[in-house]
């Protein structure tokens, strides 16, 4: 039996998954939750909370110790953690690891008997890390722009327009506000590559999947771009970790994850982005389909065939199976689901419930409760075309997932309309959401094997890079289609003309 690990860190929770290709067995996900399970991080959503809703960091010993529980419940749940012969991982994206020059040395000594988080906690030059939801560092963005030439010549460049959550205008910002920890500063990590380090046990590469969403991988070259690293923070390239194709595999497991059974020396695959590997996950690399991922954040994305015509809306990152693909984010997506379905006190079910008994189509509103990424909104409210006080709970909630959905489909215009959409993410599990997606885009939505299409793509990269399986034979293995929900026709006008009412409203509101 050969069997491949795949770890996802997401944003609220880290998971694992085991594959046998061979076989086509996958394990059930394993989970842990920061705020659940950890709750001495005073994280409950998975970021420190701040008043200033632009500011959203994480404490990079939450991820550690996570780590560590992980792999110490699917030793738990007897899992064949000791036949596996190769890991990789995924990360959310854009999240910033700043270590001092003890990391190395650290990684290469750590001990079992003692945590992850008790050994690092002097690897760090800044004790938090920036997530993908920071909205902070506008004025950093205005300085890439004013610097290279526009939105447009740095989107030609890196793939994407100067954007707040991305790493380089973070990284910026911490240089400029910190310069003392900047200079105590030896490597910036990914999430991604900074959770492959440490099963390494020494610096790991970022790969072009996750590189991307920096803002300093010149896409054409695929390298590092050194006029805007240099104008990024002083000293920049030196501190980044080579950037090198998502199939590479230069890792060797650390003696330290013995503990769990694991063997020591097996291959460890450069780890990607939480997207990245959804695309794998879903079948999306090859197939050209089109995917929506509903979960912290709520993305559209698919492969893009080459750079020669860059996409209107979004970014463009590395595709892990080669080449690149497209990406739309919407910051507003699982959280702002969960405030309003708590915030009516009602469980799942109810949730459901609620939005069935009311008409399709009627009333739209800007679902912007947090600082929005598509369109970029840094001081969020709520807009509406109807009257909140006078709907009832369920039309309320309705025209919140009833927008959410169209400003993915406005903001996927420009793309051919697809006529299957990939689901996943963990609200993809709620049967009303499936046919919101399919009725709105009027599309076919296809539920694979499993909503976790992120760990799951993450063990896929594993058994590709350490296991020698091809993307075609593992997509057809694991990303079957579980169910198909067909779109109803006799909503398409409904949702036409909704789809005109919400770009109303987008436009009412934007300045
Ligand atoms: C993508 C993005 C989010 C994060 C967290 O650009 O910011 O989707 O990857 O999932």
């Amino acid at each position: 039996m050969k069997y491949f690990l795949g770890i996802d860190a997401g944003t609220q929770s880290i998971k694992g998954i085991l594959i046998d290709p061979a076989t086509g067995w996958c394990s059930e996900p394993v989970a842990v939750h920061f705020g659940r399970d950890l709750p001495q991080y005073g994280s409950p959503d998975g970021f420190l909370p701040n008043p200033d809703s632009r500011i959203r960091r994480a404490n990079p010993l939450m991820w550690l110790e996570a780590l560590d529980l992980l792999l110490e419940r699917m030793r738990r749940a007897d899992l064949p953690l000791s036949q596996v012969d190769g890991i990789s991982g995924s990360g959310q994206q854009h999240g910033s690891v700043y270590l001092n020059e003890r990391f190395p040395e650290t990684l290469k000594a750590l001990r079992a008997d003692l945590t992850l988080a008790a050994q690092l906690t002097h690897a760090f030059s800044r004790a938090e890390a920036p997530i993908w939801m920071d909205a902070s560092t506008t004025a950093q963005c205005e300085q890439l722009r004013a610097k290279f030439g526009g939105a447009e010549a740095i989107r030609q460049r890196t793939g994407s327009d100067a954007t707040e959550r991305f790493s380089g205008p973070q990284i910026m910002k911490f240089a400029q506000d910190e310069p003392e920890q900047w200079a105590k500063t030896a490597t910036v990590h990914l999430v991604s590559s900074f959770l492959a380090s440490v099963l390494a046990g020494e610096n790991m590469p970022i790969d072009y999947g996750d590189g991307a969403g920096m803002n300093l991988l010149n896409l054409h070259r695929l390298e590092w771009d050194a006029e805007i690293a240099k104008f990024t923070a002083s000293g920049l390239l030196n501190r980044l970790p080579s950037c090198v194709p998502s199939t590479q595999a230069p890792g060797r497991l650390a003696p330290y994850f013995a503990k769990y059974g694991l063997r020591p020396g097996i291959p460890v695959n450069v780890w990607s982005g939480d997207n990245p590997n959804s695309l794998i996950g879903t079948g999306g690399s090859l197939s050209g389909r089109a995917v929506v991922s509903l979960g912290t954040s709520d993305t559209y994305f698919g492969t893009i065939p080459d750079l020669a015509e860059l996409p209107r809306h979004g970014h463009v990152f590395g595709n892990p199976a080669g080449g690149f693909m497209t990406l739309v984010c919407f910051a507003n997506g699982s959280l702002t689901r969960e405030h309003f379905r708590s915030h009516f006190g009602l469980s799942r079910e109810e949730f459901e419930r609620e939005i069935r008994q009311t008409t399709p189509g009627k009333y739209q509103l800007l679902p912007w409760l947090v600082p929005e990424a598509t369109p970029p909104v840094a001081h969020p409210t709520l807009q509406y075309n109807f009257d909140p006080k006078q709907a009832t709970t369920g039309e309320f909630l309705r025209a919140l997932v009833e927008s959410q959905v169209l400003t993915m489909r406005h903001h996927a215009g420009s793309r051919r309309k697809p006529t299957q959409i990939r689901l996943t993410g963990g609200a993809a599990a709620s049967p009303l959401l499936r046919q919101i997606v399919a009725d709105v885009f009027q599309a076919a939505v296809v539920i694979g094997d499993t909503t976790e299409a992120a760990a799951l793509g993450a063990a896929m990269r594993a058994a590709n890079a350490c296991g020698g399986f091809s993307f075609e034979e593992l997509t057809e293995c694991f990303c079957t289609a579980q169910a198909t929900v067909e779109p109803n026709p006799a909503l398409a006008g409904t949702y036409d003309a909704g789809l005109g009412r919400f770009e109303k409203l987008l436009l009412q509101n934007l300045h």
